[in-house]
């Protein structure tokens, strides 16, 4: 089996110890840290969240993929972000209110950072107003916000609100993501920018950074 494919499979297993050593494999195999996340963690993760949702997976399961998951990133991380890059300016991120899934925000956080800003990051579970303070405290020009679960999505409504109430939308630019989400989400609730990815988040925050005043 392909080394990414056995990624993946281990990956669903929950092996928190083969998926780290794989990773590494792959690297030193010359294989692209960007393919060794997409096509191996990330595919992954696909299959996991697939199978949760036809209940051929369980929550404790999931919860084990998300361990290796982690372990395998700590891997990548050093490949995907770059140390010594001048600052671009500060972002916070975090998972909105209720919402505990946070790989993905991790994964914006990784690559924001690998791209030189300096990333504030809130954790998950976090509330429109720790957004908006959090920005304010930190002079930080972006808002990233995460969203896995389509009953956590509204709160990203509550900080674009918010930042307008307070007049700071104008300073303090916004970007969501996360699976449940799209575009048309994005701009319905007035968002600044939408990113499918981490790689077209940090493309779409350096277009917000550069166009903040
Ligand atoms: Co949860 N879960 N989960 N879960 N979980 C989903 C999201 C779900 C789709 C599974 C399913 O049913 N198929 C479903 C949501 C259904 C819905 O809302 N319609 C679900 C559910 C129901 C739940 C619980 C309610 C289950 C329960 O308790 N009965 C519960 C809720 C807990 C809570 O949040 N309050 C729950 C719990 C959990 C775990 C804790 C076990 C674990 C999370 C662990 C963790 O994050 N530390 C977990 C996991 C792992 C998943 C799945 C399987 C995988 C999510 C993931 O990490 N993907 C997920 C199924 C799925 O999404 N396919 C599922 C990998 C990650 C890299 O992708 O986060 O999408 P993702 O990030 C992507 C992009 O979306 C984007 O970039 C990343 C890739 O580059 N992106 C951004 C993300 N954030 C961005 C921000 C940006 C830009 C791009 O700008 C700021």
């Amino acid at each position: 089996m392909d080394i990414l494919k056995q990624i993946a499979q281990r990956l669903e297993e929950g092996d928190d110890a083969a998926v780290p050593r794989l990773v590494g494999e792959a690297l030193e195999a010359g294989i692209a840290p960007k393919a060794v996340l997409d096509d191996g963690l990330i595919a992954g993760m696909n299959v996991v969240g697939e199978k949760f949702r036809v209940h051929d997976l369980f929550l404790p399961d999931v919860l084990l993929a998300a361990r290796a998951m982690t372990a395998g990133m700590e891997v990548l991380r050093p490949l995907l972000s770059r140390a010594g890059v001048p600052s671009r300016g500060r972002v916070v991120i975090g998972s909105v209110q209720g919402d505990l899934h946070d790989i993905g925000k991790n994964l914006v956080g990784i690559m924001l950072r690998g791209a030189g800003f300096e990333v504030i990051d809130l954790g998950n579970d976090v509330a429109a107003a720790a957004f908006v303070e959090a920005a304010r405290s930190h002079d930080a020009r972006v808002i990233g916000m995460s969203a896995l679960l389509t009953t956590t999505m509204p709160v990203m409504k509550e900080v674009v609100d918010l930042l307008q109430r307070e007049n700071l939308s104008g300073r303090v630019k916004t970007i969501v993501g996360g699976a449940p989400l799209s575009r048309e989400f994005a701009g319905e609730i007035g968002a600044d920018a939408y990113g499918y990815d981490c790689a077209q988040a940090v493309e779409k925050v350096k277009e917000l950074a550069a166009g903040s005043p």
